[in-house]
C-alpha cells in the first residue's frame, strides 16, 4: 500500500465544473489513457500481463467523480483507471505506476490493480473482486465520528454483486447512517460471463434499497444523467443516508487487454459499442452548437499529452532491489528483514 500523500493538482476542474464541455474533456481524456495503456502493453512495457480498460464506462468514473468534494475518499476495482483519472490523478505517474517504474504513484510496486494515494483520497485499487468495498465503510465511519463531511465511494463491477461481502458492508453503513457510497460499474460481463447468467435478479438496485439505502440505476449513455443521479445518491449519504448507484454501461472490449472476447458474439459487441457515452457527449455538444473543429482541436490536444504518458513511462527508472519493502507497509512499521539477513542471524545464533 502507498502510503505516501501528493497535493491533489487541480481536482476542481472535474469537482465543481457544471459544464458538459467539461465532462466531455474528462471523458475524452480517461478514453485516450486507456488507448495509451493498451499500447504500453502492446509494446511490452507494462508491468504485469493483466491491465483492465474502462474504454465504455467513462461516464461512471467521470459522472460520480463530478459530484465529489476534496475530503472524499474512494476505492476501485481492478478496472479503476478511469475514476483515477477523473479524481485528479497525474496521467504520468499512473502510467509510470502500470509501467512498474519508480516514478509511479506506488513507486512502481502497486501497477495498474492497486494503485493508490492517499493525498487524492484514493483508499486503493484491488483485485480481489469486491475487495476494496468494506474499506469505504471504515472511512465512512471515521468521517462520521469526526464530522469531516467526507463521503467515501467504493467503485466497483457487476462481478462484486455476487460477493457477500458487499451486503455486509451495505448493510453496516445503513445501519449506522455512515456516508457511504456504493457505485456498480455495470459493463453487463464478469469476464466470459454475462450479468443475466449470473442473477436473476438483475434490478441491482433494487438490492441495495433492501438494506435501507437510497439506490438507482443510471443509463451511463449520458453523463449528465449520471452526474444527476449521483448527486442525488452522494448529498444524501452526505446526510446521513448511504446510498447505491448503478451505472449502466457496456466493456467495449475484452476483460483485459489480452482477451479477444470470444464469448461475446460480434453482434452484442457492435449493439453494445453503440452506448458510448464519450461519441453520446460530443454529439450533444455538436447540437448545442459547440465546434466540430474545436472539439477536434481538443482531442489532438488531450492525444498529445496522452501520448506524453507512455514516453514519460518508458524513460523513467525501475525501482531500485534496496527499496522493495518502501511503500508497501506503514511508514511507521519496521521494514521486514530481508530472508537472507535473517537467515544467516539464526544460523549465526544456534
Ligand atoms: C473474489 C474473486 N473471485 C474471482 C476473481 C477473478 N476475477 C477477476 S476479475 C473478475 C470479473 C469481475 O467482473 P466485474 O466485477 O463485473 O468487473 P469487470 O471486470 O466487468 O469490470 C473475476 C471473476 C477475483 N479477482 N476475485
Amino acid at each position: 500500500m502507498n502510503t505516501q500523500t501528493t497535493t491533489r493538482p487541480v481536482p476542481p476542474d472535474v469537482a465543481s465544473n457544471s459544464d458538459l464541455a467539461e465532462l466531455y474533456r474528462q471523458m475524452r481524456r480517461v478514453r485516450t489513457f486507456e488507448d495509451r495503456v493498451g499500447e504500453l502493453y502492446i509494446r511490452g512495457e507494462s508491468a504485469g500481463s493483466m491491465l483492465h480498460l474502462s474504454i465504455g464506462e467513462e461516464s461512471a468514473a467521470v459522472g460520480v467523480s463530478a459530484t465529489m468534494r476534496e475530503e472524499d475518499t474512494f476505492t476501485t476495482h481492478h478496472r479503476g483507471h478511469g475514476i483515477f483519472l477523473a479524481r485528479g490523478a497525474d496521467p504520468n505517474r499512473m502510467m509510470a505506476e502500470i509501467g512498474g517504474k519508480e516514478t509511479g504513484y506506488c513507486a512502481g510496486k502497486g501497477g495498474s490493480m492497486h494503485i493508490a494515494d492517499m493525498g487524492l483520497g484514493h483508499l486503493g485499487a484491488n483485485a480481489i473482486v469486491g475487495g476494496g468495498i468494506p474499506a469505504v465503510v471504515g472511512a465512512a465511519l471515521v468521517a462520521k465520528r469526526r464530522g469531516t463531511g467526507a463521503v467515501s465511494i467504493a467503485f466497483f463491477g457487476d462481478g462484486a454483486m455476487q460477493q457477500g461481502i458487499l451486503y455486509e458492508s451495505m448493510n453496516m453503513a445503513a445501519l449506522w447512517g455512515l456516508p457511504a457510497v456504493f457505485v456498480c460499474v455495470n459493463n453487463q460481463w464478469g469476464m466470459g460471463t454475462r450479468i443475466d447468467e449470473a442473477t436473476k435478479a438483475t434490478a441491482l438496485h433494487e438490492r441495495a434499497r433492501a438494506f435501507g439505502l437510497n439506490a438507482e440505476t443510471v443509463d451511463g449513455l449520458d453523463v449528465l444523467a449520471v452526474r444527476e443521479a449521483a448527486h442525488r445518491i452522494v448529498d444524501g449519504a452526505r446526510t446521513g443516508t448511504s446510498g447505491f448507484l448503478a451505472v449502466e454501461c457496456y466493456r467495449f472490449y475484452g476483460h483485459g487487454r489480452k482477451d479477444k472476447s470470444p464469448y461475446r458474439s460480434e453482434a452484442d459487441e457492435a449493439e453494445g459499442r453503440t452506448k458510448d457515452p464519450v461519441e453520446y457527449a460530443r454529439n450533444a455538444l455538436i447540437d448545442l452548437g459547440h465546434e466540430a473543429e474545436i472539439l477536434d482541436a481538443l482531442d489532438a490536444e488531450i492525444a498529445a499529452e496522452m501520448d506524453a504518458t507512455i514516453d514519460y513511462a518508458i524513460a523513467s527508472g525501475e525501482p531500485a532491489l534496496d527499496t522493495m519493502f518502501r511503500d508497501v507497509f506503514a511508514p511507521d512499521q519496521p521494514e521486514p528483514e530481508p530472508v537472507r539477513t535473517r537467515i544467516d542471524r539464526v544460523l549465526a545464533e544456534d
